[in-house]
């Protein structure tokens, strides 16, 4: 049987650890929590389901106005050096350490994440603001030989223009901080959609980067937050002022926040689904796997855009390993996230449970067995709070159901015969996020690498959990955008080619003869 806590936080000990992670970050629930349902937005723990107040929300006057002031503050802020720029990152990457345990708590209130996890999310908050100091002295561009005799041809990088971000709320602030802190670096202001869901880990990651723009003796209309739902991003998609509006979630989302923006010619970066799949060949090191999987797959409640949720198997080790999946399942404790052992925290709403139990129906019909898992527990103690046992279900084939992205934790498991069949079904969905094959076999971890078409391909290690020192993002329907490492900042800038001419005369390129 897989166990559950039977005990639940109380609602006052929700709010406490609320106020005093908020308090740590520079802010007062009580003052954020005093709007009304008639204007707000409503603060609620999925631990409890419980409310935890309404905040005010922006109206498009109010969102209008602090793009303006981003607006207004781009000027400034482009003038100031990028390694000076970057000592506010790193002020921000120390106080973020300093504040580490606050700011997690308001993580594991608002999406429910075990503190282990949610410390590991600020913690790739930090590794990005390392990451954008060192980046602030190499914005760097190339120089090029020029066809023509003394002319230098080279490549140059300059601020872009205001940042939107609108974020998800499974992870409420990583990857705001990946665009954040590259974005400062680079010279450009943001303003910041977060999901209404996790609005206050939002405004304690905001206001310790304020403090650090403060303290630093810089601006503090560089940043701002948009409080609200839809309405409020809609804003930020439509505001010609925003050059760049970069977006994590739904691929439903996306297809709206792509087209709209290019309609106005602003640029996106998209972060949307993923229906992330391993492959396990016979010669994998089955225990590493195992490990690998079941993090992969019920960690985070199976709310990561990176989760696993497709699973092939080789046919001669399938019924074997596939046990042992259940059996690893059947020891997770389900509860309270920061209860002692849980590993798997509540989903985020009702929303997700239903969408959890079609995807069940839809599969039994389609021709899978749910070998364990699928049901609700501790419903009793809090009825409004969603917690589930993340469920395996062994699938005839890679069936519809199989082909869609639901937000929580469900394994479909197939088996495989042939290798490059494996991998036919890897790529054989619209998401293209991550991938991972466990093997020993070098050739077959090769030819994976080769042939696995997501922005993410792991041999012998799960599909999330990625280092924020590589490129991040998916392709197909993942929207093809890339975060936080490598040369991801070069979508924070504005590019230009420029020819230099020291010659004296005007020679044209291509030999053309002219006047
Ligand atoms: C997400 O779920 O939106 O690779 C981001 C991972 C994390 C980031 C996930 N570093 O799982």
């Amino acid at each position: 049987m897989t166990q559950s806590t039977q005990t639940l936080p109380t609602h006052d000990e929700i709010r406490e650890l609320t106020r005093s992670g908020l308090a740590g970050c520079g802010l007062d629930l009580d003052a954020i929590a005093a709007g009304t349902s008639a204007t707000g937005v409503h603060l609620r723990s999925p631990i409890t389901g419980q409310e935890l107040g309404w905040a005010t929300a922006d109206t498009a006057e109010t969102a209008q106005d602090k793009i303006g002031r981003a607006q207004a503050a781009f000027q400034e802020w482009r003038a100031v050096p990028a390694p000076v720029r970057g000592r506010v990152v790193q002020r921000w990457g120390q106080l973020l350490e300093e504040h580490k345990t606050d700011l997690a708590a308001l993580v594991t209130v608002e999406a429910g994440k075990t503190p282990s996890e949610a410390a590991g999310e600020v913690q790739e908050m930090i590794d990005i603001c390392e990451l954008a100091v060192g980046q602030s002295r190499q914005l760097f561009g190339k120089t090029l030989p020029s066809e023509r005799p003394d002319h230098r041809l080279m490549e140059t990088w300059h601020p872009l223009g205001v940042v939107g971000i609108i974020s998800a709320f499974n992870f409420p602030v990583a990857p705001y901080a990946w665009n954040t802190a590259l974005a400062i670096v680079c010279g450009d202001p943001v303003v910041w959609k977060p999901s209404e869901l996790a609005l206050l880990s939002a405004l304690g990651a905001d206001a310790l980067l304020t403090r650090a723009f403060e303290e630093c003796g810089q601006s503090t209309d560089v940043n701002h937050v948009l409080v609200g739902g839809r309405e409020v991003g809609e804003v930020l998609l439509d505001d010609p002022r925003v050059d760049l509006v970069s977006a994590t979630g739904s691929v439903r989302m996306g297809r709206e926040v792509g087209p709209r923006v290019a309609a106005r010619f602003g640029r996106t970066l998209l972060e949307l689904g993923g229906n992330n799949a391993a492959i396990v060949a016979p010669s994998a090191d089955e225990d590493l796997a195992l490990r690998g999987v079941v993090f992969a797959a019920a960690g985070t409640a199976g709310q990561r855009c990176t989760t696993l949720r497709r699973l092939f198997v080789h046919s001669s080790i399938a019924d074997g390993f596939v046990e042992r999946v259940v059996a690893a399942y059947r020891t997770l404790t389900i509860g309270d996230p920061s209860g002692d052992g849980v590993l798997v925290g509540p989903l985020i709403g009702r929303g997700a449970y239903d969408a959890m139990q079609s995807a069940l129906e839809a599969a039994v019909a389609q021709g899978g067995e749910v070998l364990c898992g699928g049901g609700r527990v501790l419903e009793a103690e809090a009825p409004d709070a969603y917690y589930v046992e993340p469920a395996v279900v062994r699938m005839p084939g890679q069936t519809e159901i199989v082909h869609e992205e639901t937000f929580a934790p469900i394994l479909y498991v197939v088996d495989y015969d042939d290798f490059d069949e494996a991998i036919r079904l890897n790529n054989a969905v619209p998401q293209g996020l991550s991938s991972a094959v466990f093997t020993s076999d070098l050739n077959e971890a090769e030819r994976f690498l080769a042939g696995s078409d997501t922005g993410i391909a792991n041999v012998n290690i799960g599909t999330s959990g990625a280092e924020i020192g590589g490129a991040f993002g998916g392709n197909k329907e993942t929207g093809g955008g890339r975060e936080s490492g490598t040369d991801s900042w070069q979508a924070y800038m504005r590019q230009a080619t420029n020819t230099v001419n020291f010659s004296g005369e005007l020679p044209l390129a291509q030999g053309v003869e002219f006047l």
